[in-house]
This record gives C-alpha cells, structure tokens and sequence, in this order.
C-alpha cells in the first residue's frame, strides 16, 4: 500500500497521484495542509520531507520526493509508461526536466499567484505569464506532431507535463482550448486513458474553506 502525501490543489501531487491511478496499485492520500503552512512546519521538514515540497510518497518502510523521482520509481515497479530503452530513458528525463523547470515550473507558480495569493505585483504575474506561454508554445509546437511526448505511448513525460492542464481556466489564467490546440488533443487523449481522474476527485482538500 502506498501513501501520499498531498492536497487537491497541487498539480505537482496529481502528477503521481494520477500515475497510482493509471497504473491501478492500491494506495492512500495523506493531507497536507498546505494553505494552513504544514509544509513551512518544523515538524513536517524534520518527519516528512526536508524540502519542505509536497509530493512525498512513502513505499516499503521509505519517504520519497520530488516528483519525477517517484514516477520513475513507481514506473520500474509497475512496469507501466516506463521508457521502453536507453534512449527512451534519455528523451522521457529531457522531457520530465522541461516539465519541472519551464512547463510545469512557470504554470504552478503563475496560477498560485494569480489565484490563491491576492497581492502579487503585475508585473511578477505578466514574467511568469509570458515564461509560460513560451514552454506551451514549445510543447503545443511537439505534439502537432505525436500523439504523447515520446511517439505513440503515453510515458511518465507525458505524466509529469499534465500535473497543472486540467485545473479549471478560471484557475490557470490558460485556455489550452483556445490557444493550443495540441496541448489540448494531447490532454484529451490522457484523459481517456483507463484510471484517469481529475485532481479534485484523486486528492483530498477540494474546495478550500471558504
Ligand atoms: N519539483 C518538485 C516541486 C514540488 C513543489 O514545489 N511542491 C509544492 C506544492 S505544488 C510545494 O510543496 N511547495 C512548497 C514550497 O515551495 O515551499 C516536484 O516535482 O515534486
């Protein structure tokens, strides 16, 4: 049994929270509660991670961080969305790497300015707008051409890159719909996959006390 630690409003959570449910292993949310500074606590950094970042997954007796680590992981132990050889292990981690720095780097932090910290300046708001746009367009621009990252099958990559795109627009501040019509297939193709669950179904914490 695995057990995660996360809340409904972090797509960084969702990331592995949709790969246990893709790839059916049975597991366990554990909250955090983010927005009341659990993961700023003493007692969350010294017992839980020292990074002080949710997602932790805890698997035979450890503690693991960082996202892509514990897709990587739970890929190898699943044997599912894995790459398939070295080179495919190479592509999914320069993928998982400009998911983490740019796709999903500049996306979780613009929307958690815009939409649960009322007092950022505009400009800081229109920088990471504008960082965004430009790692969408890089994305949109690969998957006019594939159907998933890495060809034909959906990868950890592919897992990753989707932590942030199925929060709702009035959210993100972004309409893949709209602008990126790649982005938005692909989405729609790991939606249809078997398991798929929207992050405000998959993690506890949805809706925030008002
Ligand atoms: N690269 C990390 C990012 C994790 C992350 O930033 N998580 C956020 C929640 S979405 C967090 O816990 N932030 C706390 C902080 O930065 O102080 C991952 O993919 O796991």
């Amino acid at each position: 049994m695995y057990r995660l630690h996360c809340f409904a409003q972090s797509g960084n959570c969702y990331k592995v929270a949709l790969m246990l449910s893709l790839t059916g292993v049975p597991w366990e949310p554990v909250f955090v509660d983010f927005f009341k500074g659990e993961t700023r606590g003493e007692r969350y950094r010294s017992e839980i991670n020292e990074l002080g970042e949710a997602p932790v997954l805890e698997a035979d007796g450890k503690r693991m961080s960082q996202s892509g680590v514990i897709l990587d992981l739970l890929a190898r132990k699943t044997g599912k969305f894995g790459p398939r050889d070295e080179d495919e292990r190479a592509e999914c981690w320069r993928w998982l790497l400009f998911d983490n720095h740019k796709f999903t780097g500049y996306l979780s932090v613009y929307r958690f300015l815009r939409t649960f910290m009322k007092d950022t300046e505009p400009a800081v708001l229109d920088f990471l707008k504008a960082r965004a746009e430009r790692a969408f367009a890089i994305a949109d621009k690969h998957l006019s051409k594939t159907p998933f990252l890495l060809g034909d099958k959906p990868t950890i990559a592919d897992i990753s890159m989707a932590g942030y795109v199925f929060y709702p627009v009035e959210e993100t501040g972004f309409d893949f719909k709209a602008t990126h019509p790649a982005i938005d297939a692909w989405r729609e193709r790991i939606k249809a996959l078997p398991g798929w669950k929207h992050p405000y179904d998959l993690m506890p914490g949805h809706p925030l006390p008002g």
